[in-house]
This record gives structure tokens, C-alpha cells and sequence, in this order.
């Protein structure tokens, strides 16, 4: 089944199906192969970068973090159906000029992009609502700041070695896989569903000696369980791991990122609505991601993601320290 085929036969699953919606996601996907091109091409330039000088290959990544964000933020203006998108490249949120629309769409357009010049996969992580403010209204941060649970769809792409898209819009996950030779996405990966308990620990450990009391015990435990650590260093890359065999992510808060390093709405948000749909969970060492109330656009906060169980015991460890 090819993606656009797939979104019309579930549109009325959408809670008010009328095809704007649809468009986005098309939208979405039609950005993402645009993107997947250039981080191709980048390839090659970081390959000579890194010959170089290092200078250049940090305005390389730089520089792909912002194509990555004008492609999406023209493919989203175009396509009509979002009044406003905050983005992680951008501080203020973007005015599309669709004053008509229903949707914003917060996203990182080019995560983990410290990869690219190591050939390492990237991804893009994107979230959707509906507006708060009235249509024929320009966006406002209200319709942003918004819980999780209220996220009409959201999703991902993996640029790894194929590109895989995959999202929800709250009926399961669903996983596509980029044809180059058709320029399609097919449905590769129907009702994902997450293993209950795994054996893979993705965190970065730099910063143990700061992490909760609950947190190392946590860590200790899993040594002690001998777990293996996996880490790519691009969230999407690691998340999108763990779905597909168990696991969990951590980045917990340290002295170095007193809330975790990761945002709240285009990082956490849109990947603890796909976690739980696929049967797996999220939370902040305490809430449940999908239930924190945002208060600032890029604001950041403490990540546990992936399996259902893991997620819980290590949440159980950080409430028995407190
Ligand atoms: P970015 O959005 O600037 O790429 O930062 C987010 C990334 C995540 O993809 C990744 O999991 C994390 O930062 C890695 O951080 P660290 O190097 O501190 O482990
Ligand atoms: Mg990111």
C-alpha cells in the first residue's frame, strides 16, 4: 500500500475528517524526500569537509539544519493546511500566512544533526494540533501550548539506511518505507506494536555523576541485569531501535541540563504519542509525558521513553529515592 493510498482509506479515522489533514501528512512526507535528497548529497560534502577544515563541515551542519527547515516550512506553506509552525531553527513561530487553516505543527526538522557528517542516520520529528485560536485568525503560542494528549497526529523520519516514515494519528503506528525508484512510501511496517520488556539501554552517560539518586540506581540495576547500551546519539534513531526490539531512552535531568537536554514539543511530545500507541510509554521521571501542560515554546524536559515496563521501573526507582 503507498502512503498517500493508505492515508485516504484511514481519513475517518480523523476526528474531523475532511481531507485537510490528509494533505498535511502528505505534505510532511513530500518535504521529508526533498530532505532525504540533500542529506544524501551531504554525504559527499562532509566526506571532503572532513579532510579539511572543521570549520566548514560546522557551517555544513549547520547549514543542513536550516535547509531542512525552509523545506518543510515552504512544503507546509504550500500545502495550505497549517496556520503556524514552530520549529526547533526558529525562535518565534512562524506566521504561514494560511490564516484559514486548523493545524500548527511544531517539529525538529533535522535531528541528531551532529550524524550527518559521520554518516550516522538523522531524523525529523513532527507534531500536529489543532489550532486554539480562531480561524481567519494569524497563529498564536496558545495553539501551542497544548498537552500531548491533545496531539492529533505525530510522527518521525528516520534518514538511515532506508528513509522510514512513521506516525500516528492515535489508531497505532504505522511504519513506511521510501521506494526511491517509484518516489513512494509504502507500508512496510503495519500496526507497530512495542515489546513490553528489552534488553537495550540508549543514554549518554557523560553525566552520570549529576543524574537523580533514582536515575543511577536505575543504571546500576541494568549493568547488574547486563543490558546492552546503544547509542546512536540522534533520539530518532535511537527511539526508532527500541520500537522495533524493546528498549528504553533515557536523558534525564544532569547538573549539565537541570530539565534533560530534549524539548518538550517537537521531541518528547511527539514520540511519547507514537511510544504509547505502539504499547510502550513515556515519561518525565515522574508524568506522563503526553500529560505535562507546556508553559514555553522550547522548553525542555527530562526524557524515559520506550518499553512499557522499563519505563516503569525506572520511574518507580526515581519515586522509592525521593
Ligand atoms: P539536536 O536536536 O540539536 O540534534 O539535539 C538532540 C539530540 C538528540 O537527537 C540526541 O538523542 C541527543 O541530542 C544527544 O545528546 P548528547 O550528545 O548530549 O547525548
Ligand atoms: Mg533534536
Amino acid at each position: 500500500t503507498f502512503l498517500d493510498r493508505f492515508i485516504a482509506a484511514n481519513q475517518e479515522q480523523f476526528p474531523y475528517a475532511s481531507g485537510e489533514l490528509s494533505q498535511l501528512l502528505r505534505d510532511i512526507a513530500l518535504a521529508s524526500k526533498i530532505i532525504n535528497k540533500e542529506i544524501n548529497r551531504a554525504g559527499l560534502v562532509g566526506i571532503e569537509g572532513e579532510v579539511g577544515n572543521k570549520n566548514v563541515q560546522g557551517e555544513d551542519q549547520k547549514m543542513l539544519d536550516m535547509v531542512a527547515h525552509i523545506r518543510f516550512e515552504r512544503a507546509l506553506c504550500n500545502g495550505k493546511q497549517t496556520c503556524g509552525i514552530l520549529s526547533e531553527e526558529t525562535d518565534a513561530i512562524i506566521d504561514t500566512k494560511n490564516h484559514q487553516a486548523k493545524y500548527v505543527v511544531s517539529m525538529d526538522p533535522l535531528d541528531g544533526s551532529s550524524n550527518i557528517h559521520v554518516n550516522m542516520p538523522v531524523g525529523t520529528i513532527f507534531s500536529i494540533f489543532r489550532r486554539k485560536s480562531p480561524q481567519g485568525t494569524p497563529p498564536t503560542e496558545e495553539d501551542f501550548m497544548q498537552k500531548g494528549i491533545q496531539q492529533v497526529a505525530a510522527g518521525y523520519v528516520i534518514y538511515g539506511t532506508s528513509m522510514i516514515l512513521v506516525y500516528t494519528t492515535g489508531f497505532g503506528v504505522n511504519g513506511f518505507t521510501y521506494e526511491p525508484s517509484l518516489g513512494e512510501f509504502i507500508l512496510s511496517h503495519p500496526d507497530i506494536r512495542m515489546r513490553p520488556d528489552g534488553i537495550t539501554l540508549s543514554v549518554n552517560q557523560e553525566n552520570y555523576n549529576t543524574f537523580p539518586a533514582g536515575v543511577k540506581s536505575y543504571l546500576d540495576y541494568c549493568k547488574k541485569e547486563r543490558y546492552k547500551t546503544i547509542y546512536a546519539g540522534a533520539l530518532v534513531a535511537d527511539f526508532h531501535r527500541n520500537l522495533f526490539t524493546g528498549g528504553i531512552y533515557l536523558y534525564p535531568p544532569s547538573e549539565k541540563y537541570e530539565n534533560g537536554k530534549l524539548r518538550l514539543l517537537y521531541e518528547c511530545m511527539p514520540l511519547a504519542f507514537i511510544a504509547e500507541q505502539a504499547g510502550g510509554g513515556s515519561t518525565n521521571g515522574q508524568l506522563r509525558t503526553m500529560e505535562i501542560q507546556p508553559t514555553s515554546k522550547h522548553q525542555r524536559s527530562p526524557l524515559f521513553i520506550g518499553s512499557k515496563n522499563m519505563v516503569g521501573r525506572v520511574t518507580d526507582f526515581m519515586v522509592a529515592s525521593k
